[in-house]
């Protein structure tokens, strides 16, 4: 393998500039080799100070330019399959933001596809596994420390959605982290889902219904329960309660300096994702890297990125007939067990 990283990276929205910035300034064995987008002008601004860069409008012409070893993808998930196949194809590191695509039937396409190649080439970025208390709490599950883990509660509340967040993204864009979070916590594959819909507030937009309530069981009988509240206003919260049978442990409770003045007391609500797994994405793509570079898988297989889409799948079955929905996974490849 090579000594560093030339990235590709695909996307140059939001996330993706996110990782531009992040794979230049502050990730070490990795540099952005070329950056691919559709908008020009998003691409010339996304590489303005970084030197060596270059644009392109397709994955193809990047890969052709021969330049390039490695590829993150940071285009919306309907993008993600046909440029996996492409990436699987030239044989290398592979870092696919969440979700690895927005259906369970392509996502076990691209599994197979690497399964045939026989190498786990792709990482998904489901980014929370690199947090410091996601990190801490599976720590206490493993070791048992506090006995058997029986209930996990989670709350992930964003302070508004962008134009064009269907009812759906509530379950496929938000909820597939908790998915993601549920599994890695209790190492087991999620069986079923069930969605509640109650009161909502008059702060969404027309079409979504917010917030809403999911619950769901594990192989073993753990059960989870999910308020997710994308319009919440406030700021940003993602934070997790887990009930064991000796104790309780709370993660992802705002901290920071405790503030007396004028008169009030009190510290700040983070605003946004970015800055609430900022160090998270940093990990994450560190252990990227490094892993890459050894050969080796640094996080989330593909399998984990299908195993979401299958619980995503339940999930808005779920939310549109009310039922309880049993989650359906194929067998797992060699590949990944
Ligand atoms: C967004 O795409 C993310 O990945 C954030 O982590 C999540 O909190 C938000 O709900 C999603 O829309």
């Amino acid at each position: 393998m090579a000594q560093k990283l030339r990235v590709a990276v695909v996307g140059a929205g939001r996330m993706g500039a996110d990782h531009i910035q992040r794979i230049h300034h502050r990730i070490s064995g990795a540099e952005v080799a070329a950056v691919i987008d559709i908008d020009q002008a998003r691409v010339a601004e996304s590489i303005a100070d970084i030197d060596g860069a270059r644009g392109y409008s397709d994955l193809d012409s990047a890969l052709a330019d021969g330049d390039v070893n490695a590829v993150l993808l940071a285009t919306p998930g309907f993008l993600h399959h046909d440029a996996l196949l492409t990436a699987l194809k030239a044989d290398i590191p592979i870092l696919c933001e969440k979700p690895l695509t927005p259906d369970a039937a392509t996502s076990w396409e691209v599994v197979q596809a690497e399964a045939e190649l026989g190498r786990k080439r792709i990482q998904v970025g489901f980014m929370r596994r690199f947090d410091a208390e996601y990190m801490q709490l599976r720590q206490v599950i493993e070791a048992e420390s506090l006995g058997e883990l029986l209930v996990l509660h989670h709350q992930h509340r964003n302070p508004s959605t962008p134009e064009g967040f269907t009812n759906e993204m509530l379950i496929n864009d938000s909820v597939v982290h908790e998915f993601d979070a549920i599994r890695y916590f209790t190492g087991e594959e999620i069986t079923s889902v069930q969605v509640r819909l109650g009161k909502a507030t008059r702060n969404a937009p027309s079409g979504q219904h917010d917030p809403q309530h999911v619950l769901l069981e594990t192989s073993s009988g753990v059960l989870a329960d999910v308020e997710i509240y994308v319009n919440a206003k406030f700021g940003y919260e993602v934070a997790t309660q887990a009930s064991f049978e000796d104790g309780i442990v709370s993660i992802g409770n705002d901290a920071g300096p405790y503030v007396r003045t004028a008169g009030q007391w009190g510290g700040k609500v983070t605003p946004g994702f970015e800055e609430r797994f900022g160090a998270a994405y940093d990990a994450e793509i560190q252990s990227w890297v490094d892993a890459a570079l050894r050969g080796e898988l640094g996080g989330p297989s593909a399998w984990d990125g299908y195993a979401t889409a299958a619980c995503c799948e339940a999930g808005v079955e779920a939310q549109r007939t009310g039922e309880k929905v049993a989650v359906q996974l194929r067998e797992k490849p060699e590949l990944y067990l």
